[in-house]
């Protein structure tokens, strides 16, 4: 072999060899991640965001959430839309950042959205008993006024705490035991204790620290860099620390994000403009490594392609329950939701497709056109059943589910789905009387890559 062929075969296997997991989504724009990890599965680590509509590039056309899980920081579950401004009777625009919470045995969801009829901010709340979601809207907590940006923290001796920042403000108060108001007499600005604050304060405990990061602004200069500040006790006062994440190439106009520590490592989890090439307000979650030296201080990240480099890249399959419908964006039409059939995940399954026109819809959310391998989990005990399935009323195509008594995934190969919204509906194929009981359980959207 040539000098040449060797050179070009040395470059070929470092190009294999390039991990690049940075952004971590690559399938939906997601911007202001809230990283967890659930007292009763730590082997999971589950990401909160806000969505970014495709083609809007602007913050006030942001409707709704999502939920993301991993066991191993490179395949991802993205679980679909989890609370949209459709599911919450007070609000009127702007799902903006949010915050999740572990608290007696539910799940919550702590987010912000305009008013409907004022026009200012509000910080909702919103339960599930599944991590999942999809989480159902409790109303807003009282007490709290332009309650832009929400973080809810439960501390070990679980006692909860609300922090909340916009326009280079910042607030937190111990909230009541349920969650709906704050405790007037706890009311604290903290504003004063952190230098540039800007917006979006999160709060983890290390070692007895309490650590509040946050986006701020150096004297009116965009974009936001990523700040910190320590205290001993929850509601401050707060020491200023410094900036932990400068600017860097790509990023979005606004920064924001949160600190987890998942199977011993410690991350950040935040935004970039890199998916969309830079559109400022078409955002995507990042992922890297953060340290701490021997005071506890944060070591600064500067943002790599690499990110957590434990593979070539990441890879999202959109999960999303049949039974959902509403909640999640979907539908059900003459369908009903049942549990009879074991073995199924989430909530139940979907059944009773007797007539024609009968159906499942279910919403996929997605950045960019693409292929997605499509998969769906079903069950049909009667016998093979014949079903169409709509994606976005262009692509018609007759699926056969052979026999199965129990649930069990089948791969219908590739479908192309476009940017943005995407309905897929499942429904009877012909008039015939149905020969028994099919039931869907979820669908999966698998994100396909060109050297796959
Ligand atoms: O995502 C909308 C807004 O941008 C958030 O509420 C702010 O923190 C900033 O990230």
């Amino acid at each position: 072999m040539d000098f040449k062929r060797i050179l070009l075969l040395l470059i070929m296997l470092l190009s294999l060899s390039v991990k690049a997991q940075n952004p971590v989504f690559t399938s939906v724009f997601t911007a202001d991640p809230s990283p967890h990890v659930w007292p009763d599965d730590p082997d999971k680590l589950w990401v909160y965001t806000s969505h970014d509509e495709p083609g809007s590039n602007n913050h006030y056309g942001m409707t709704g959430y999502h939920a993301f899980s991993t066991t191993d920081m490179v395949n991802w579950t993205d679980h679909g839309r989890i609370l949209h401004l459709e599911n919450v009777d007070w609000a009127e625009s702007h799902a903006w950042a949010m915050d999740a919470a572990y608290y007696r045995g539910n799940y919550y969801l702590i987010y912000c959205m305009k008013e409907a009829g004022i026009g200012l901010f509000r910080t909702g709340i919103a339960r599930s008993d599944r991590p999942e979601g999809p989480f159902t809207d409790l109303g807003y907590v009282k007490g709290v006024e332009f309650g832009q940006d929400p973080a809810l923290f439960i501390d070990e001796d679980e006692t909860p705490y609300l922090y909340w920042g916009h326009d280079r403000k910042c607030f937190a108060a111990e909230l009541n035991d349920d969650l709906m108001s704050i405790k007037p007499e706890t009311y604290t600005v903290l504003t004063k204790q952190l230098t540039h604050v800007f917006e979006g304060p999160w709060v983890h405990k290390r070692n007895d620290k309490y650590y509040l990061t946050y986006p701020g602004l150096t004297p009116r200069r965009w974009p936001e860099k990523m700040f910190y500040a320590v205290a001993d006790k929850p509601l401050g006062p707060y020491e200023f620390k410094g900036v932990f994440i400068d600017d860097f190439e790509g990023q979005s106009g606004t920064n924001h994000g949160g600190i987890v520590t998942y199977k011993g490592k410690d991350m950040m989890f935040y935004h970039s403009a890199w998916l969309s090439g830079g559109l400022s307000e078409t955002r995507s979650v990042m992922a890297d490594y953060l340290k701490y030296d021997k005071q506890g201080n944060i070591i600064p990240i500067v943002p790599s392609k690499k990110g957590l480099g434990i593979a070539k890249r990441t890879k999202t399959t959109l999960k999303l329950e049949a039974e959902n419908g509403f909640a999640a964006g979907g539908k059900l039409y003459n369908v009903i939701v049942d549990t009879w059939i074991k073995g199924y995940s989430g909530k139940g399954y979907v059944t009773n497709f007797d007539n024609p026109y009968d159906h499942v819809s279910i919403l996929a959310q997605v950045a960019k056109p693409a292929k997605y391998r499509f998969i769906v989990s079903y069950a049909s005990p009667d016998g093979e059943s014949n079903h169409d399935v709509l994606i976005n009323s262009r692509i018609h195509r007759e699926f056969k589910f052979p026999q199965s008594k129990t649930f069990k995934e089948i791969d219908f190969g590739l479908v192309d789905l476009k940017e943005g919204d995407n309905l897929i509906r499942i429904f009877k194929r012909d008039w015939k009387p149905s020969k028994g009981k099919f039931a869907v359980d979820y669908i999966k959207l698998e994100q396909v890559f060109e050297s796959e």
